[in-house]
């Protein structure tokens, strides 16, 4: 892919409230990201533990600004910010991006829940957001791939409470909607995008599968959209794009020094409770 979006893929978007982009990554792209995360020892020791409700984890390594290595440049590419911009119709900023990494056999669940319903506790007006997850395995069922409720961001946004360490959707509300909506299991091949609206009810599974599950999800709000409180995430920062040509000429580059990571008290509106990477 080397475009934004088309018309039909953004009506696709407003519709169903996702999008999957195959290819977002070529394979070469793919790889060098692979490469990258698997031997990345600054993201896997500042991994953050998220348990479920039967105590299986999920790392979760998160960054506010994006930094001068592989999961910067993809993040600032016109790819993935540019086609950003096109599915919110505003100039985006980098909110965050975060690696959520399932071991084999041991990762955890992902409650229902709407990332929306979280950042509104953030002092974010409009529900103007979205995340982009890009496979770094294969996503299987098995191996704990996102599921989504097509069309559920139309409900707006419904309120959340804790699940575990998690926050997690009304459940009264959740069994309505899955009687409501067709769920879908995200099923990808390493290096394909999933475009998704804030509001959109997802969860996933837990990984008992041989095989890793890890997925790199970068997160943007847009510019008319400033949270009018300060937070653990930026409010807005102007995002200096990057040419698709950036993520291959920066090759396999890890993590910087400079680079800083949420820590797991510094983050008041979910509950993650421990630091055990
Ligand atoms: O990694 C996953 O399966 C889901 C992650 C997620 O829902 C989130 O970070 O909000």
């Amino acid at each position: 892919m080397t475009t934004p979006l088309t018309d039909e893929q953004i009506a696709q978007f407003n519709e169903d409230g996702y999008l999957f982009v195959e290819g977002l990554l070529d394979a070469e792209e793919t790889s060098l990201l692979q490469q990258a995360c698997r031997h990345d020892a600054a993201l896997q020791s500042h991994a953050m533990a998220v348990r479920d409700a039967e105590g299986r984890r999920t790392n979760l390594s998160l960054w506010n600004h994006p930094g001068e290595d592989i999961y910067g440049m993809i993040a600032r590419s016109e790819r993935v910010a540019g086609s950003m911009e096109r599915l919110l119709r505003d100039e985006v900023y980098h909110y965050h991006s975060k690696l959520s990494a399932k071991q084999p056999r041991v990762g955890g669940a992902w409650e229902w829940h709407q990332d929306y319903g979280y950042w509104y506790n953030n002092g974010c007006l409009f529900p103007t957001m979205a995340s982009c997850f890009i496979a770094v395995d294969e996503c299987t069922k098995e191996n704990g791939c996102m599921q989504v409720l097509r069309g559920s961001h139309k409900i707006g946004r419904i309120d959340h409470g804790f699940a575990g360490e998690q926050t997690g959707a009304d459940p009264a509300r959740i069994a309505e909607c899955i009687r409501v909506f067709d769920l879908v299991y995200c099923e990808m091949k390493p290096g394909t995008g999933l475009f998704f609206h804030s509001n959109l009810l997802h969860c996933s599974d837990a990984n008992l599968s041989e095989d890793p599950r890890w997925g790199l999800i970068c997160c943007y709000n847009t510019k008319s959209n400033n949270p009018y409180v300060k937070h653990h995430h930026p409010q807005y920062t102007p995002l200096h794009k990057v040419p698709n040509s950036a993520i291959k000429e920066i090759g396999a580059q890890p993590t910087q020094a400079a680079q800083k990571f949420l820590q797991q008290d510094e983050d008041d509106t979910t509950r993650r409770v421990e630091v055990d990477a």
